[in-house]
């Protein structure tokens, strides 16, 4: 199968970090082209050094952005530690989650990759892990 490397023109515009109160606040919400997603953490806000669950909710045109295969790239700005990559398991249509520890307290970026139908959707999630 001939796989065609960006026919969704979905490009993300950077986040800015939103105050996550209250479980199931989403950490942020961002839009991609025709594309919503948000990105929640359980616990919210997130610690560090213990497991956090990370749901990835994906749609577009208010319709769950279901069959996509989907990872979330953890890093700090200005800092190396390392690859530390979540596979997303779509546990509901368009509801993608996955378990990761954030190694350290402080600012964190998520770079969320979703590939659907042969396209690839990208997203910047920005958060904090307080100690
Ligand atoms: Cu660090």
């Amino acid at each position: 199968m001939r796989r065609v490397p960006f026919p969704l023109p979905l490009l993300l515009a950077l986040a800015a970090l939103t105050a996550a109160c209250g479980q199931g606040a989403p950490v942020t919400a961002v839009r991609a082209g025709g594309a919503e997603l948000s990105l929640e953490t359980h616990p919210s806000p997130p610690v560090s050094r213990r497991e956090v669950l990370f749901r990835l909710r994906a749609a577009e045109t208010g319709r769950p952005l279901a069959g996509a295969t989907a990872t979330l790239d953890l890093a700090m700005p200005g800092m190396d530690h390392g690859p530390n990559r979540v596979t997303l398991e779509e546990r509901a249509p368009g509801v993608y989650e996955g378990r990761g520890i954030l190694v350290m307290a402080g600012p964190w970026r998520a770079a969320a990759t979703l590939r659907h139908r042969g396209g690839r959707l990208t997203a910047v999630f920005r958060f904090n892990a307080p100690r």
